[in-house]
């Protein structure tokens, strides 16, 4: 007489594996990783389309996120860059004006009143952004300035550029002693610009966050 176990065959694992997996959401399975497996983890890769990436935010979980190709209007939105180069554009018109140097200042030295576009880096100590920004079109002059505390720009601003004129390209490079987030803030000095794309472009190096490619058990392999 057979007994009342359940016998699972390696088709009954698998179609256990599929309805459990499947009923998992990729954002719920990105936060539940490990910071180490974060990135390009394939739960995330039909989140965001093509490639989506889970991705290591702070210092307590991941979530799934688009790496880059977004600029956002707040800091609260805003994604972050990790090492290596960025290159992308975004829509001045869809931006609102949400910060705003006062002139005179020591960060870029003139007011910012223009909509405002924000991206972020956690940079290691000694941790380097590069960054430029350029309008492609007339009547946008560019205002370009780092900060910690996107609720105070001119008492945390800790580098800025407001060098050429409408229509130039603004180039800034910054490195971080201790380490930390810093905000940046692509903006114009004039508070109706003419709506056109911005180019922004640079680099990071000395990243909190680095697509990690070493997985839970290796880095537990490397204790024993
Ligand atoms: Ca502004
Ligand atoms: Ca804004």
């Amino acid at each position: 007489m057979r007994s009342g176990k359940i016998w699972l065959t390696a088709a009954t694992v698998a179609m256990l594996l599929f309805l459990a997996v499947g009923t998992v959401d990729a954002q719920d399975e990105c936060i539940g990783l490990n910071r180490w497996d974060c990135n390009q983890h394939p739960a995330c890769e039909t989140f965001h389309g093509d490639p989506g990436y889970c991705y290591y935010v702070y210092h307590s979980f991941c979530e799934c996120r688009a790496l880059y190709g977004v600029v956002a209007d707040i800091c609260s939105e805003a994604v972050e860059l990790i090492d290596g180069p960025f290159d992308l554009e975004y829509d001045c018109g869809l931006m609102a004006n949400d910060y705003a140097l006062t002139y005179p200042n020591d960060c870029t030295g003139y007011s910012s009143n223009g909509p405002d576009g924000i991206m972020y880096v956690e940079l290691e100590p000694g941790g380097m952004v590069e960054v430029h920004m350029q309008p492609l079109g007339t009547g946008y002059d560019s205002s370009l300035y780092i900060v910690t505390d996107c609720a105070d720009p001119m008492g945390t601003c800790v580098a800025g550029a407001d060098d050429t004129y409408s229509g130039d390209e603004e180039t800034l490079t910054f490195e971080s002693a201790g380490g930390g987030i810093y905000y940046i803030i692509f903006d114009a000095y004039t508070s109706t610009p003419t709506a056109q794309s911005i180019r922004v472009w640079g680099d990071v190096a000395g990243s909190m966050t680095t697509v990690n490619s070493m997985t839970w058990g290796a880095i537990k392999a490397i204790y024993r």
